[in-house]
């Protein structure tokens, strides 16, 4: 990390831009270019120059000066607010580079950070998550991931993991010492057992969190002509797919996003699931299927003046495994209304709305707490769980206990890798080649 990176940390187009320059180099670089003199300069200060290349004046800019280990990356740092514009912008990116400095890599500063223990690799991620936030719930989460709450989210897990190693280490290493507290199954099972517990809570909250903060997958199934393109359009507020009497009309798949309050979902209406003889529509169902095996939640949509029938019923079955809801629509021509009645045709689908609310306020609430934030930390936290798992089958089992350190290192390992404190370097690449440049 010898080396001076920069980059511009703002958008192409806008009033101003920002280029950061991280480094040991970083304030003599800048000052090479830079009117005034910034030698000196403590950190968190503002200096008004110009940007000069030779005699030109490239811009007016402002230097804000911090110093390691007082900034972002921990190192020295300067930033120069230009005006925007790509033009500009790059001029001065590579005048830097003429005076010292190389261009970054993408998350190269936030690596940076991260290496030089100014955040956790959780955190890290949280900044990602923050900038490419699109919705309120995404932002509330990222701020609190930013703040460290994976880590203190974590730390008893791994405090009560670190102590049952240790006691198992004392009892291996000093059996003959009358004070040490001698283990045996009984004491260690059911710290196991509630170590279970705990992490099998966090991981199903985080689930359920990551699933509506990334919005939720909506597949629209049923019979032909009961009223499923009807239900995409009135919920999307658009005549996005094609409505006709015609049974079999919907062929390709047909998406939109909606948002109902903190909710997201995305939906796809698909071709009516029968027996049909044709090879379009055929394919149409294929599709159908695709999407379901995807889908995070299901509406079977039925047709009310038709009853239940076989086919629905089939589809019922096939749906069974998924978080799905039952709908009747045509509500309007019907006399019974049984169950939950909509009519598409009427914009009358409040019970369909009330329900999903229902359904996922939990997922909302899960999603505004802390939690692990994507898919990485929760495959961690599983690895977590199936060595403790390991360790609770070799206890009942009654294997010798120094035999189960194995896989309680493991499931720490497991835990310490979501905050990166034991992590791989191939890892590191992942993550933070994602980021976008600048930062
Ligand atoms: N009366 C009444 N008619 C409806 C309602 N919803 C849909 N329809 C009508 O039912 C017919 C079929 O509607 P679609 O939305 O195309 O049905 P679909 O399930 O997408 O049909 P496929 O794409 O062929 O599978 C159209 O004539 C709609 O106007 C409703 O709530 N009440
Ligand atoms: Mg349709």
């Amino acid at each position: 990390m010898s080396t001076t990176i920069c980059a511009t940390a703002t958008a192409t187009t806008g009033a101003l831009s920002v280029i950061r320059v991280s480094g040991p180099e970083a304030v003599t670089v800048t000052d090479r270019i830079f009117s005034g003199s910034l030698s000196d300069a403590k950190g968190y200060t503002v200096h008004f120059g110009e940007i000069l290349d030779g005699q030109e004046t490239v811009d007016q800019v402002l230097v804000t000066v911090f110093r390691a280990p007082r900034s972002y990356t921990g190192e020295d740092v300067c930033e120069i607010s230009c005006h925007g514009g790509q033009f500009t912008a790059e001029r001065i990116l590579s005048l830097l580079c003429g005076a010292g400095a190389a261009e970054a890599r993408r998350g190269e500063f936030t690596e940076r950070a991260f290496l030089n223990g100014k955040m956790d690799l959780s955190q890290a991620e949280s900044v990602n998550d923050l900038i490419t936030a699109k919705d309120r719930i995404n932002a509330v989460s990222a701020v609190s991931g930013l703040k460290g709450s994976v880590r203190r989210l974590l730390e008893p897990l791994v405090e009560s993991l670190s102590q049952i190693i240790a006691l198992i280490e004392v009892n291996i290493d000093y059996p003959e010492y009358d004070d040490v507290q001698v283990l045996s199954e009984k004491e260690l099972l059911p710290r196991v057992n509630r170590w279970i517990d705990e992490i099998t809570a966090l991981i199903h909250k985080a689930e359920s969190a990551v699933t509506v903060r990334s919005g939720i997958r909506t597949v629209l199934v049923g019979r032909p002509n009961v009223g499923k393109s009807s239900l995409l359009n009135v919920l999307l507020e658009e005549d996005k797919a094609i409505v006709t009497d015609i049974a079999g009309t919907t062929r390709d798949v047909v998406e939109g996003t909606v948002r109902i309050d903190d909710i997201t979902l995305h939906l796809f209406d698909t071709a009516g699931i029968h027996e049909t003889g044709d090879r379009i529509e055929s394919i149409g169902i294929e599709k159908s299927r695709q999407a379901l095996a995807r889908a995070d939640l299901v509406i079977v949509v039925t047709d009310l003046t038709e009853g239940m029938t076989e086919e629905d019923r089939q589809l019922l079955k096939m749906t069974e495994g998924k978080p799905r809801i039952v709908v009747s629509n045509k509500k309007d021509l019907a006399s019974s209304s049984e169950g939950l009645c909509i009519s598409a045709l009427h914009h009358d689908i409040e019970p369909l709305i009330q329900e999903i609310k229902r359904m996922y306020a939990e997922g909302i609430e899960a999603a505004e707490s802390d939690t692990l934030n994507n898919s990485r930390q929760i495959g961690l936290a599983r690895k977590a769980l199936a060595s403790m798992q390991e360790v609770k089958k070799s206890l009942e089992n009654g294997d010798e206990i120094d035999l189960v350190t194995v896989d309680l290192q493991n499931a720490w390992y497991a835990l310490k890798e979501i905050t990166g404190e034991t992590c791989r370097e191939d890892l590191l690449d992942e993550i933070f080649s994602r980021f976008c440049l600048g930062k």
